[in-house]
């Protein structure tokens, strides 16, 4: 058996509550060295004739990233308190494994064993329930809508009639939002997440002059309020993007830094390495990247927190927001984070924090600082598999695999997954303009674990490039509209809604390809119903065997015939498939 594989560690994605009486418990063993995985636990104080009192449990198989198996079980703890170890069989040994290593057989005390101290009802990982039932809309407020013209910024270019520039406007707005909820309603989304509304100078808003104040080319108070009016009489919630690891370049108090230097009130607000201040390439301050124009706050500054905790609560208390995306969240401080938490929970208690983090998030997930975090490892497999043709599904699987392992089941339910956005090239144009590739990646993110985010005017075949290519403004000529793609969203979102099990509820396996380049997917189950969704990268036929069932129900599918438990699937193909157990 190799020991050094195996590992566990009684935090995170490896023991936690699922609710307040049962603890999800994980182990990984190097893949395919491992048979069988037990769980030994007991109560650390139940104790008969000197001997600690403790049972076995067998676990699961549940899944491998090629490099680990992952093997899981839900135990049931009565008293509260546990501890626990693992004996792990091989076909050549048998080994106990504890918090203080491994031993050939069971040690009798249970100060050997891992301990889960006390199962605290209230160190749940706790997202607002609605979100599962949240499919985003990702709006970028300049390109979807222009509402009120008598608001358009000076310059402002005729709709769509140029490409998008990085210093170009098309006087999109508040209204322009309002104006188009029934497209929303209609493609069945119910959440708004809007890139920067507040006053600023680019047209991407991620430069704040005023966080108090909204871009007056957006509208006023007024509109801003209609929309999320509206938005809720429909059912969507809104939410807003928070910028507050850095301000922008004519942000008052670093205007102030800029005239008064040293002396001025404001110079501890930034990072300012020496005096006098100096932009350029390499500002002699710190800034998002070297970015002249966006200084980074210092946000351990007390005035700087109270400042940006007033504006966590104000949009809240104010307007009603359902939610704070929190820019380049993981380059500010996590006491910050906290307090922020503590402060907007307190204004509205299922207000949504999602931290905008590309890289694993671990430390900002355990309860007491976000919600849920943009999942662009999600993104990244999905079109490297895809799009780019850079790995085969057995890769797929494994690096989907390794992600959803890396987080507690309880907060990847809530993991906020996309396939493109403001910052990223458009997803048809990453599937070289292939409708079908680009239905199968919808396919994946509207029926996945977490909650999946739709960037404006994807939905229709929107295309462009990186940044800003993919900021064009909406094509509201329905002539113009991919109407497959737009249709296939549609049905997605609908079976969404009517079969939760497609949303987040239960629980889900990947199940690996036989050929390396085959039919995958993953299974949705609970204790009577399991949902399969296959899908056929290949560009070749492929079939795959399903378990025995009688009943089988295809929810909806492309390209697939199935004939006694033989799925057959023609490339591009994908099924979403129901059956009892
Ligand atoms: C502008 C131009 C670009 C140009 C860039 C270069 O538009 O064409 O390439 O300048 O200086 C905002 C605007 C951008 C603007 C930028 C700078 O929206 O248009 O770019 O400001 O002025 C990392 C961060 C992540 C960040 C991305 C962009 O970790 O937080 O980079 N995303 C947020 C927003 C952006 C926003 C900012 C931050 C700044 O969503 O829209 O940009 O407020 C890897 C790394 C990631 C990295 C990612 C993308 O995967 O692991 O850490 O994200 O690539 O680069």
């Amino acid at each position: 058996m190799e020991k050094t594989a195996i590992f566990h560690r009684s935090t995170d994605n490896y023991v936690y509550l699922l609710d307040d009486q049962t603890l999800q418990i994980r182990i990984k063993t190097k893949h395919n060295d491992v048979n069988a995985v037990s769980l030994i636990l007991g109560d650390p104080y139940i104790w008969s004739n000197g001997q600690w009192q403790y049972s076995k449990m067998p676990m699961n198989l549940v899944g491998n990233d090629g490099l680990y198996d992952y093997w899981e079980t839900e135990a049931f703890v009565a008293t509260n308190r546990l501890r626990y170890g693992f004996k792990l069989s091989s076909s050549t040994e048998e080994v106990i494994y504890t918090e203080k290593g491994f031993y050939d057989s069971i040690p009798v005390d249970s100060d050997y064993y891992f301990c889960f101290p006390y199962l605290h009802e209230n160190e749940q990982f706790q997202a607002p329930k609605w979100v599962k039932d949240t499919v985003w809309y990702q709006i970028f407020p300049e390109r979807f809508g222009n509402g009120d013209p008598t608001i358009n910024p000076e310059n402002t270019k005729n709709w769509g009639s140029e490409p998008p520039a990085v210093n170009n406007f098309f006087g999109g707005d508040f209204a322009g939002v309002t104006a188009h909820l029934d497209h929303l309603t209609d493609i069945g989304v119910n959440g708004i997440y809007f890139t920067p509304v507040f006053k600023a100078h680019s047209n991407h808003k991620y430069d704040t002059i005023d966080y108090m104040e909204l871009d007056p080319q957006f509208g006023d108070a007024a509109a801003l309020k209609e929309l999320i009016t509206q938005c809720h009489k429909r059912g969507i919630k809104v939410m807003l993007d928070a910028v507050f690891n850095h301000s922008g370049y004519y942000f008052p108090p670093f205007q102030d830094v800029l005239k008064n230097g040293e002396n001025s009130p404001y110079k501890d607000w930034f990072h300012i390495h020496n005096f006098p201040v100096v932009g350029g390439d390499k500002p002699n301050y710190e800034a998002f990247g070297f970015v002249e124009s966006m200084p980074k706050l210092n946000t351990a500054n007390p005035e700087v927190k109270k400042y940006l905790l007033d504006v966590g609560a104000y949009w809240i208390e104010e307007f009603d927001i359902d939610g704070w995306r929190l820019d380049v969240a993981n380059e500010v401080d996590q006491p910050f984070w906290r307090e922020f938490r503590k402060i907007v929970k307190k204004a509205k208690p299922d207000v949504y924090i999602l931290g905008e983090i590309w890289h694993d998030s671990m430390p900002w997930l355990r309860g007491d600082q976000f919600d849920a975090v943009m999942n662009y490892p999600f993104k990244t497999n999905v079109l490297n598999l895809l799009a780019n043709n850079s790995i085969n599904s057995q890769q797929f699987v494994e690096n989907m695999s390794k992600v959803y392992y890396s987080y507690p089941k309880t907060v990847f339910d809530y993991t906020f997954n996309l396939v493109g956005s403001h910052d990223t090239p458009r997803i048809l144009t990453e599937c070289g303009d292939n409708i079908n590739k680009t239905k199968q990646v919808f396919t994946i993110l509207l029926t996945f674990m977490g909650t999946p985010c739709i960037y404006y005017g994807d939905e229709i075949g929107l295309t462009g490039g990186q940044d800003p290519g993919c900021r064009k403004c909406m094509d509201w000529n329905e002539e113009n509209h991919e109407l497959e793609l737009k249709n296939h969203i549609r049905i997605l979102n609908t079976l969404r809604k009517e079969e939760k099990l497609l949303a987040n509820e239960g629980f889900v396996t990947f199940l690996h390809p036989t050929e390396p380049n085959g039919i995958f997917g993953y299974k949705k189950y609970n204790s009577n119903k399991t949902i399969l969704v296959l899908l056929n990268p290949n560009s070749s036929n492929q079939k795959f065997s399903l378990e025995k069932s009688e009943n089988y129900n295809i929810l909806y599918s492309s390209n697939i015939v199935i004939e006694d438990n033989q799925v057959n699937m023609e490339p591009d193909g994908f099924g979403i498939i129901e059956y009892n157990v």
